[in-house]
């Protein structure tokens, strides 16, 4: 035990705080901060000064935990786990703090007795959107889910200054982009670590000496600066840390140029150093080839190893047992320069023969695809990290010399032969990994017989797994839904923690599923929650919602993969049937409104096309006095982690269609069904394993299936069939929007062309059965008692979604770390 350093213990012992837990504490703790570190008087405090205040306040609570917890991890020197992540899509920080730490009712009190609402206050907050889509959100999962559990994990990212973009929808239905300066109005939930610094380099030359080592000297350096984003666990004290880093430049300024007088030259370069973390890029899927993206990649991965190697040093451990202390988890193919990174402080720094760092490196690393398979041009890599490019190529001649014919050798090998080569990231994470896994059990399925079959062969089929992705409870439930989960905690009997943290015991609700008073009650919690997603519409576009309706919800990024097209012109043809109706007929009809949101790539012309169709059907339908009543659509702009936490309550019916084979996982889906929406989908990534818990009838299932894909493919190619013939519905559908039903139809021939021709994503293989599929879903939802019941044995079955499930299952069969629990007073 380390001696008191400065004066008398005592003295700082009584001085010490923990955490604030009583109102009367926390309303002090709350003006204190208006009074100083706001500098504002209470007379003429708005709701964002007391969201502010309240922030501070709570993160003071949050600091006395994630500083004992930090210190309890150095004494206790656990193995510890790595997630290094471009994206983490974190959402709002002070309520779900404010859950984690149990002190909403608390805070509450307080913040009324100020004269303030908690619900406004929470609205007040801007999102954290460090992220594109489910890949970034999987992360902040993740984080929630290792801190819950007393995890030693940390997150490794990128501190960008501007998030994913905001999105605005012109009135013509286009897509327009602006800024998201998050961070303009400060933020309290990150602490900057100005000490906590590493010098990265670029470019410059690498000149070898002996033992494969070499000296990479001149280039460019820039400088890491962290930033920790505090994270704290669920009903424990134990709060994690996701350190964020921000580049900037090395010295101010170029001094010989300021003083030449070139004062332009003088800020470029530290005007060069600062744009590496300016934005984050917004293609999801599909960055590639992109000089500041591989910069991005790069000084992120070198800052985050750096630091992991000078804590795993403070231990004073022989570096042979780098392994036993650290595991780095690569979320896609981003950070894999972290694998020739660890390999060049190996062999460069420590001085390591090739054998030994080789051996560290490939017992360090494990791998998740997500998705297909991104390069880098080898003369953009030759140029920026000379050094990196050496040991690449190394790895390649030292290697891997794989056995069989040279059509293989060519399919595994690192360097992709062409004009001009390029890196193949996902083969060198790979080859430098100790494990490789997908996402969902048909996903990791592929990635071993398709993607990564002669690795397979070469490696043994024990070198790649399956992780089933999950999601967080308490963000996804608790938080989102407080009227479900007050619900459920009052049948269950147990508390709330006990369920939110074991989600295998909603289990227990499947007796209530037959209970008409509960049922009636589960109705309630979906009618109100419909009415708040209401007024959010009625508030944002200014248009009334009829809650009664059923609520049909696709929410995601805009994709051709994802087939929001399919949806749109199932809607049109559902249109289309309604005109045709007598008034009589149409009051036997479900009632159905038609919710989509999600943002397309800047750069994806069909995906804003897409976006376009969807806005200008809406502005008809919405406006047709035939039909109105009976379907009607709304696209809501600037999809968020926020936005989803009002929809996916509300939701009785949500789409999860990609073309059999496409979506790696999807996560959104298992958000619905927690929720008690029911799912219409293809046999698709996580859907399957959904039916598979909750029982294909309780799923909605239509589509062709993945081995049908190439083959359908084929015949598109080589014997195609036209729309008429395929689908007579799907070709009237088209029709209409070319002849202009929905403004100028010319507008749309792109989008249309693309299904009329080689139908890459099979819509006309998969447009009847999916209309059959709606047609299930409406004579389901007449029958409200059945749809109820359904409803409710969905959530009962949701246990195996829930992100600890999938924490247990990295850190046990990947990483080898245990929970480190910080005990009351521990540290
Ligand atoms: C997923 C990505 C992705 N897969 C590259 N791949 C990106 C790839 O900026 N980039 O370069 C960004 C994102 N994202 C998604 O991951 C899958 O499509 C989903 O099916 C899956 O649920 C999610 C989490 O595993």
């Amino acid at each position: 035990k380390e001696k008191w350093p400065r004066g008398d213990e005592k003295t700082w012992k009584d001085a010490i705080r923990g955490v604030a837990s009583d109102t009367p504490t926390i309303t002090k703790s709350i003006v204190n901060h208006v009074q100083t570190s706001l500098a504002r008087q209470p007379h003429n405090l708005d709701d964002l000064g007391a969201y502010q205040a309240s922030a501070l306040s709570v993160r003071d609570n949050l600091i006395v935990n994630w500083n004992e917890t930090q210190l309890h991890y150095t004494r206790k020197a656990p193995k510890r786990a790595y997630y290094l992540s471009l994206e983490f899509l974190m959402g709002r920080t002070l309520d779900n703090a404010l859950l984690n730490l149990g002190l909403k009712n608390k805070y509450n009190d307080s913040i009324t007795g100020l004269g303030f609402n908690l619900e406004d206050l929470i609205d007040k907050e801007r999102d954290a959107a460090l992220g594109n889509g489910g890949l970034g959100r999987l992360a902040a999962c993740y984080l929630d889910s290792s801190a819950s559990q007393e995890l030693p994990v940390w997150g490794y990212g990128l501190r960008y200054k501007y998030g994913i973009f905001q999105q605005l929808i012109a009135p013509d239905g286009q897509q327009l982009e602006a800024p998201d300066p998050w961070l303009d109005n400060q933020n309290p939930w990150e602490l900057p670590r100005l000490d906590v610094t590493y010098e990265v380099r670029f470019y410059g030359h690498a000149e070898r000496t002996e033992n494969g080592r070499a000296i990479w000297s001149g280039g460019q350096e820039v400088l890491a600066v962290a930033y920790d984003v505090m994270i704290p666990g669920y009903d424990t004290k134990n709060t994690n840390n996701l350190r964020l880093w921000e580049s900037k430049p090395k010295r101010g300024f170029d001094l010989n140029s300021f003083n030449a007088g070139n004062y332009e030259q003088a800020v470029e370069s530290s005007n060069s150093a600062a744009a590496i973390t300016a934005v984050l890029y917004p293609n999801d899927h599909t960055t590639f080839g992109k000089e500041l993206r591989l910069k991005q990649q790069y000084f992120w991965t070198a800052a985050s190893l750096a630091d992991i190697m000078r804590r795993f040093k403070n231990m004073e451990k022989p570096i042979s047992e780098f392994p036993d202390y650290v595991a780095i988890q690569l979320n896609d193919t981003h950070p894999t320069l972290a694998i020739p990174e660890l390999m060049r402080v190996l062999l460069d720094d420590e001085e390591l023969s090739w054998a030994e760092a080789w051996q560290i490196t490939t017992n360090t690393f494990f791998f998740t695809n997500h998705t297909v398979l991104p390069k880098w041009p080898i003369p953009l890599m030759e140029q920026l990290l000379p050094r990196h490019m050496q040991i690449i190529y190394d790895i390649v001649t030292v290697e891997k010399q794989f056995p069989g014919d040279r059509d293989r050798l060519a399919r595994m090998s690192i360097i992709e032969e062409g004009i001009p080569k390029q890196v193949r990231m996902a083969n060198l994470a790979c080859i430098g990994s100790r494990k490789v896994n997908g996402v969902a059990e048909l996903h990791s399925e592929l990635v071993r017989t398709t993607i990564m079959k002669d690795f397979v062969e070469h490696y043994g089929v024990s070198k790649f797994g399956n992780v089933t992705n999950g999601i967080t409870p308490r963000r996804w439930l608790d938080q989102c839904n407080p009227g479900l989960s007050t619900l459920i905690t009052e049948s269950l009997k147990i508390p709330k923690a006990a369920w939110l943290k074991d989600l295998y015991k909603l289990e227990g609700l499947l007796p209530f599923a037959e209970k008409a008073d509960f049922q009636k009650r589960w109705a309630a919690v979906k009618l109100s929650n419909k009415r708040r997603l209401a007024h959010y519409v009625e508030t944002t576009l200014g248009v009334s919602v009829n809650t009664a309706a059923m609520f049909d919800v696709q929410i995601k990024r805009l994709h051709e993969y994802k087939r929001q097209s399919l949806n749109i012109l199932g809607v049109i043809h559902r249109y289309l049937l309604l005109k045709t109706l007598t008034p009589a007929q149409r009051k036997k009809v479900v009632p159905k409104v038609v919710f989509f949101a999600g943002k397309a790539a800047p750069g994806y012309f069909i995906a804003k096309l897409i976006i376009r169709l969807i806005v200008n059907v809406a502005r008809v339908l919405n406006s047709d006095p035939d039909t109105k009543e009976y379907l009607t659509v709304f696209f809501l702009p600037d999809y968020s982690v926020s936005l989803a936490e009002i929809l996916i309550p509300a939701s009785d019916i949500s789409q999860h269609i990609s073309t059999a084979g496409t979506e790696a996982s999807g996560t959104s889906n298992m958000k619905f069904c927690l929720n008690g929406g029911l799912l219409v989908g293809t046999v698709d990534g996580a859907n399957i394993e959904i039916a598979e818990e909750v029982g294909e009838s309780n799923v909605f299932f239509f589509g062709h299936l993945t081995p049908a894909v190439e083959d359908l493919r084929y015949q598109h190619l080589y014997h195609p069939v036209p729309v008429e013939q395929k689908s007579p519905a799907l070709a009237a559908v088209l029709n209409e929007v070319s002849a202009g039903r929905f403004g100028d139809g010319g507008v749309y021939e792109p989008l249309l062309n693309t299904i009329r021709q080689h139908d890459y994503y099979l819509l006309t293989d998969d447009f009847d059965s999916y209309i059959r599929a709606l047609d299930m879903v409406d004579e389901a939802y007449q029958d409200r008692t059945e749809w109820i019941k359904k409803s409710i044995r969905t959530t009962a079955k949701m246990g195996k979604f829930s992100s600890d499930r999938a924490i247990q299952d990295y850190a046990q069969e990947y990483w080898n770390i245990e929970s480190t629990k910080l005990e009351n007073g521990t540290a």
